[in-house]
């Protein structure tokens, strides 16, 4: 019987049936006919655990003999949700798997549904990484992720009686998590506070005293799809040096000897739970320096291994930065450098500044980053003494380059002047980096025109570049629409397409072909069904299959507008009640979809929620208006609920002010499962063609002034947009309840309208009457459906991370030999 990963054969059911039950009596401790369904879903992941951790050492073992360039990718989230279902797709192993769990008497769908997500993320940009390790796995690229090993991830969303949105944390890791590996001897000493002692004559100097902890490694072993190479996302969990003070204890002070170690405990508890906004709090920075400087002390170990000068760091090591949160490691790589290793200060910038690239992942000035100086500096002393000598020598670069222009230095400094000070985080990344990106083409413009520009004109064009995002079509076409993924495979005789995108274009003409459009409504239909059952179990809402469902699942934000959507759900409303009954058999049936969490301290974009089921429990109770309109928002938004959610819908919901999404990924996955693009500028429009989509709304260069004329010269709202002025008055008559509630966000728009929800009100009114007459012709649908899901092939994050390895971090493809 073979027991061990390496002797199975990735086809022989049984003999994969017997690792699982191996791993049920030895592992789990259980008897093999006394098993539940958790119980068969653990000893089935730590069968594939074995799958996964023999190709990690193979693909170890054979970079380390290659020694190539790696790359180094340091994201502070990790939204990977769940592992079994991708690891088995992704080794080719999904049917052997299926059958073994069907001899132990399971079925395979109900193991998949036992497993809890790794929600390590909040939004867009945690779950990009987690696309681009797939990625970077898939294609032998030689690279690690590292990130910070949360005990909880982003709370649970749960709706009070009333519609508001509650928090209960996530304790994901109370059951044993089957895919991580604890490394409980890989781990680096962490100082916090302390004081810095200079050494006369040198650069050197010595920070000591203050607060010693351990960063303690945590692997994730991530298999490419069709390769045996294996890549790897280390967590880094504070632990405290010592256990407890045995002196306390001994005195009976039980208090005081456990102290220091929950003290540390706490560093990696939990996620911040803010997307686009930054925090501020000491613990975060404590975060975020316990993973860089872990993180860099493991990549360092790593290079010393191979015996070469420190001049040649950069042609072994590249670290991408995942937006602002890591940049502490350009100061902490100077520190090593200088204080440990004895490198003289202007070698080791020179050494620092070849490593680090920077990706920024926003424009909204509430989302960068920036530390209050004296908090800064009583947590990293020495790290601050470093930031100003760096800021001195860039300082008085830009002093030589723009004599006594005062004005242009003071909005270039890494220390912004003022009471407080801040340290910002952004000029830091961009004076330490060598190269910076934005993550979509609008958006990578506007950041040299606008928040970097005065970057631009000192680096130069070239010092920045644009990566369009993307997204991995192994889980979000594979795995979450497994029937639309065998008809691709079908109709082009190979799955090729999944490892490469493009070769979705052959399959444009067959938005022709009327068998093929038939096939393709009949899968639209079967997910339209799944997500229609759940509606019904989850919220005991009956929706129509057969109405436009249209979705805009993302984070709760203003500038991504979700206000403009339940004002046009409640207009579309008042006219349903309006219409005669012969008017109601024209109108097109919709259900619209929302998901989305708000950050616990964001109180308008909670009342947005709350408005959403608010306006869902009158609509979707009202029997007058049969069905043609429903309303629904599904609680607690995560990979999963994406993974059913996705292949369902009609149409993509992605109506942010123009200019303000950075790239925005939910788009990209939507329209690869055939939905239609309702939306503000993007750039998948472009690839999809603008006559698949329907755009609408004042463009980015136009939301400077429409924003000036709301502020300065504002016209009252009945002028503005005389049907939001109807729906709020319809609102304020208190029929989604007392309206006193809602003033302070309909005040938001009454008043300055920052995000131009009046402005661009009557244009999106106007789009989804296209919608609706699109849709009265379905064939002319589908057909756009098509030709938009094989139009995406760009938007892989295979092309994505090729950008990077080729554009940026210099490294190249190390497959692991068969
Ligand atoms: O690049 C990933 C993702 C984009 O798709 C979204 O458009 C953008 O909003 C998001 N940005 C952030 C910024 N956060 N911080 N800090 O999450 O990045």
């Amino acid at each position: 019987t073979a027991l061990d990963a390496n002797d199975v054969d990735p086809e022989d059911a049984q003999g994969v049936a017997n690792t699982v039950v191996h791993h049920i009596t030895t592992s789990l401790a259980r008897q093999a006919g006394n098993m539940d369904t958790l119980a068969a879903y653990q000893a089935t992941a730590l069968s594939v655990r074995d799958q996964l951790i023999k190709r990690w050492n193979e693909t170890t073992t054979y970079h380390t003999s290659r020694a190539p360039k790696r790359i180094y990718y340091l994201s502070i989230e990790w939204l990977i949700g769940r592992s079994l279902d991708n690891a088995v797709l992704n080794l080719g192993m999904r049917n052997t798997y299926e059958d073994a769990t069907r001899k132990l008497g399971f079925n395979f769908e109900d193991l998949l549904n036992e497993e809890r997500d790794a929600a390590l993320g909040n939004g867009g940009l945690g779950r990009l990484a987690a696309c681009y390790i797939d990625s970077m796995a898939t294609l032998c690229l030689p690279g690690w992720g590292y990130g910070l090993r949360y005990n909880y991830g982003i709370f649970k969303q749960l709706l009070s009686s009333t519609g508001e949105q509650l928090e209960a944390p996530d304790p994901w890791l109370d059951r044993e998590n089957p895919w991580e590996i604890p490394r409980l001897d890989v781990a680096y000493p962490i100082r916090f506070y302390g004081h810095v002692e200079s050494v006369p004559n040198s650069d050197k100097a010595v920070w000591q005293g203050g607060m010693e902890c351990l960063a303690v490694a945590y692997d994730t072993p991530i298999p490419g799809y069709a390769t045996k190479n294996c890549a790897n996302i280390r967590l880094w969990s504070a632990k405290p040096v010592q256990g407890f003070d045995l002196n306390s204890f001994n005195a009976g002070n039980y208090e005081a000897s456990v102290q220091a170690s929950s003290e540390v405990g706490n560093i990696t508890q939990v996620l911040y739970p803010n997307d686009n906004m930054y925090a501020g709090k000491l613990l975060r920075l404590q975060q975020q320096y316990l993973w860089t400087s872990a993180s860099l002390q493991d990549i360092l170990r790593r290079f010393l291994k191979l015996d070469k000068p420190w001049s040649q760091l950069s042609d072994f090591i590249c670290i991408q930065m995942n937006d602002t949160h890591p940049t502490i490691a350009i100061a902490e790589l100077m520190r090593i450098l200088v204080d440990e290793e004895d490198v003289p200060y202007d070698q080791a910038w020179k050494i620092t500044t070849k490593v680090f690239a920077y990706t920024n992942h926003t424009v909204l000035p509430e989302a960068l980053e920036k530390w209050e100086l004296s908090l800064f500096e009583k947590l990293l002393p020495r790290h601050l003494q470093l930031i100003y000598r760096i800021n001195y020598e860039f300082m008085g670069q830009v002093a030589k380059r723009w004599p006594n222009d005062m004005d242009r230095m003071r909005r270039m400094s890494i220390i912004e002047e003022g009471t407080p000070k801040y340290v910002r985080m952004a000029h830091l990344a961009i004076v330490g980096s060598f190269k910076v990106n934005g993550v979509a083409e609008l958006h990578s413009q506007l950041l040299q025109s606008t928040i970097f520009r005065d970057f631009v004109e000192f680096k130069g064009r070239d010092f920045f570049t644009n990566v369009t995002n993307g997204i991995t079509p192994r889980r979000w076409v594979l795995q979450c629409n497994p029937e639309l993924a065998e008809l691709v495979t079908h109709t082009l005789g190979s799955d090729q397409w999944l490892t490469n995108a493009q070769l979705l274009r052959n399959l444009l003409p067959m938005a022709e072909d009327v068998n093929f459009r038939k096939a393709w409504d009949v899968i639209k239909k079967n997910n339209k069904r799944r997500l229609a059952d759940v509606l019904e179990e989850e919220l005991g809402i009956l929706v129509n299959v057969d109405s436009i469902f249209a979705c805009q699942i993302k984070r709760m934000h203003e500038y991504k507008r979700q206000t403009l959507n339940i004002f046009a759900i409640i207009h579309r409303y008042m006219q349903i009640k309006k219409a005669t009954p012969e008017e109601r058999k024209k109108m097109q049936p919709w259900t619209f979809i929302f998901a989305g969490k708000a950050a616990p301290g964001y109180y308008i974009a909670k009342l947005v929620i709350r408005l959403i089921v608010n306006v869902g429990k009158v609509i979707n109770n009202d029997l007058d208006i049969g069905d043609l309109l429903n309303v629904c928002f599904i609680p607690d938004y995560s990979v999963s609920i994406a993974e059913v959610l996705i292949p369902a819908a009609d149409v993509s919901v992605q109506i942010s002010t123009a200019g303000t999404e950075a790239s925005g990924t939910s788009n990209m996955k939507l329209a690869i499962n055939g939905a239609l693009l309702l939306g503000t500028v993007d750039e998948i429009a472009e690839d999809a063609g603008e006559d698949q989509c329907f755009m609408f709304g004042h463009l980015a260069d136009q939301v400077q002034q429409v924003r000036f004329n709301n502020s300065y010269n504002p016209i009252p709202l009945d002028q503005r947009s005389p049907e939001l002025a109807e729906v709020f008055k319809y609102i304020e008559s208190g029929v989604f309840g007392d309206a006193h509630i809602y003033e302070s966000l309909t005040k938001t728009v009454y008043e300055h309208d920052y995000y131009l929800v009046s402005n661009d009100f009557g244009s999106y009114l106007a789009a989804q009457k296209l919608v609706d007459d699109v849709w009265a012709n379905r064939d002319e649908w589908t057909k756009k459906a098509i030709l938009t899901a094989f139009a995406m092939g760009d938007f892989s994050s295979d092309r994505s991370v090729q950008d990077y390895a080729d554009g940026i971090w210099g490294v190249e493809s190390e497959r692991v030999p068969e």
